[in-house]
């Protein structure tokens, strides 16, 4: 039985001294180093082609490198392959890091005096209380939840709004298309954490900008397609939105003459608002090698008619 890995070679020794110490019996192989292609039962990736799949007969399950998984393309994985995506607490960390970052940068007017210094304008604003800042959170799942639990002490009003509306502890919920209207509405920062599927893709443009307050912010750390690209520098222009805060694009790295890198309300990031951190991520892998073989059920498991 075998397990093959095909992401960072610095990820990939530590995997591998992981997996020798805790589950000696899986032989850790690294791609393009296959060997017999018919012992690989699992495979950690962040992406695959149709050619890998074909070659591994008796794969099993394909871990995500990622916490998201649209970038595998599953049309390309036969239906019986499990797919798992990562739940990494280091990933989770940083995610609550940069979420939190963010949104104090636009709650304490952080692009205004980046704007100002550049004009060299001394240009002090009054700051508003966090407690008359609402902050919404699109997509409740492990990040969402980690990023409102985070946000919380510092006195913001908090919603946040899933396919469910699950309840989230000190957030007003929301629940399904018909209660998007509202939710944005209650919105003056908004965050995108949302899992890139069908549904989702392109939930942020002009349509959904203008339901929400005027000025409001937005930070998009969920994928490139939720951002409808075209349609935020003319929300911008137009006051609706007051800044924005985009650490993923449609495409990345973003080409040279990508208009989001000199306007002076974006704050672009290169995907950097998380990681999966190479330690802290064996551990949770290895857990769920050892649950796949006692028959158990896989944290992270994705239903693949959901897409996510
Ligand atoms: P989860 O799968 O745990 O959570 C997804 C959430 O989105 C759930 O609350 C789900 O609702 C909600 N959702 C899904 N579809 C819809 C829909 N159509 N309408 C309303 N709500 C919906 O995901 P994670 O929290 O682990 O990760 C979220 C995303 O973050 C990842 O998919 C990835 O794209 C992105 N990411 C970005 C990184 C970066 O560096 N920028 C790093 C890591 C992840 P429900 O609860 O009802 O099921
Ligand atoms: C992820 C990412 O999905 O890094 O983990 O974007």
């Amino acid at each position: 039985m075998a397990f093959l890995f095909k992401s960072d070679p610095t990820r990939g020794q530590i995997w591998r001294a992981a997996f020798a110490r805790q589950v000696p019996e899986v032989e850790f192989r690294t791609w393009p180093e296959v060997g017999d292609a018919a012992d690989i039962r699992y495979l950690a990736a962040w992406t695959v082609t149709r050619e890998l799949m074909e070659s591994l007969p008796n794969l099993e399950v394909l871990f995500s490198v990622g916490a998201g998984v649209d970038q595998l393309d599953l049309t390309q994985v036969p239906p019986h392959v499990r797919v798992v995506r990562m739940l990494d607490p280091g990933l989770t960390e940083s995610m609550v890091e940069f979420v939190c970052l963010s949104v104090l940068s636009l709650h304490r007017d952080l692009p205004h005096y980046r704007q100002a210094q550049g004009e060299q304008r001394w240009a002090p604003l009054v700051p508003a209380a966090a407690t008359r800042r609402r902050v919404g959170v699109m997509g409740l799942g492990n990040l969402g939840r980690a990023s409102l639990a985070a946000l919380r002490p510092l006195g913001f009003q908090l919603s946040g709004w899933s396919r469910s509306g699950a309840a989230v502890e000190g957030v007003r919920t929301y629940a399904g298309a018909d209660a998007m209207p509202a939710f944005l509405g209650a919105c003056d920062i908004l965050v995108c954490l949302l899992p890139l599927t069908g549904e989702t893709r392109g939930i942020l443009c002009r349509k959904s900008f203008a339901l929400l307050p005027r000025g409001a912010a937005i930070i998009n750390v969920g994928r490139g397609g939720h951002l409808v690209e075209d349609d935020l520098i003319p929300a911008l222009e137009a006051g609706q939105l007051s800044a924005a805060i985009i650490d993923v694009l449609n495409v990345e790295p973003a080409p040279a003459d990508h208009p989001f890198w000199r306007h002076p309300r974006i704050w672009l990031t290169p995907h950097v608002a998380s990681r999966t951190r190479d330690d802290s991520s064996a551990d949770v892998l290895i857990a769920n090698i050892v649950r796949h073989k006692a028959g158990l059920a896989m944290a992270g498991e994705v239903d693949r008619d959901r897409g996510y």
